[in-house]
């Protein structure tokens, strides 16, 4: 399994943007089967000289108020179903489907060119920093407090969750958990200088008693 790969999703944000993906993929892939087959079909009737006569056209001003209704009522329809489609994906990504309990807390900082680590814990015994690797439990909820020192990085596990900026200034949180053991890379997703390709990180997702 390619652990870089946003298709193969392993974790509970990255499984519902692989729905939408698929989703999307089937939808207009009919829908762009369905206008060839119509452009062929007004091709195949223009060559043969079909509704040039008067009369003809007179009915055929007529269909085409019916198709241009038909195409708005259609558009309507699709506008509507993507809104809820958008409000249940956003529910999902909010983190409502991850599992119960209280998250793993970690502070991501990001630095030209890397990432410090830092797990909370309420005695400062327990606490750790580390360098670019996560080690995770597995279906356990994981929260992330993402800062920058100098420029604006993204932090991003294609795998598992979607990407999320470190603003200097600003704390964001992305909240996630991991359905599966095994290794993910990352990558830094925002441009932040010469040595961005380099900003790379890995998250190991362990079971939950070797975590502890
Ligand atoms: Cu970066």
């Amino acid at each position: 399994m390619n652990a870089h790969h946003v298709l193969q999703p392993a974790g509970s944000d990255a499984g519902t943007v692989s729905q939408l993906w698929w989703g999307f993929l089937g939808i207009t892939t009919v829908v762009y089967l369905l206008v060839m087959v119509v452009l062929c079909v007004a091709i195949g009737r223009a060559r043969s000289g079909v509704g040039s006569s008067p009369d003809s056209r007179l009915r055929s001003d007529a269909r085409s108020r019916i198709v241009v209704g038909a195409a708005m009522a259609a558009s309507l329809v699709i506008l509507l179903v993507m809104l809820a489609g958008d409000f249940l994906l956003g529910k999902d990504v909010l983190g409502e489907r991850s599992p119960e309990g209280e998250p793993v807390r970690i502070t991501i900082t990001g630095h030209q060119f890397w990432w410090q680590l830092e797990y909370d814990a309420e005695t400062p015994g327990d606490r750790v920093s580390t360098a670019n690797e996560l080690v995770e439990p597995v279906n356990t909820p994981i929260e992330l407090s993402l800062r920058s020192t100098d420029v604006i990085h993204s932090f991003w596990l294609p795998a598992l969750a979607g990407k999320k900026d470190l603003i200097p200034g600003l704390t964001n949180t992305l909240r996630f958990s991991v359905l599966r053991e095994g290794t993910y890379e990352g990558q830094c997703a925002e441009f932040c200088g010469y040595q961005h390709a380099n900003m790379r990180t890995r998250l190991k997702a362990v079971p939950p008693a070797e975590f502890e």
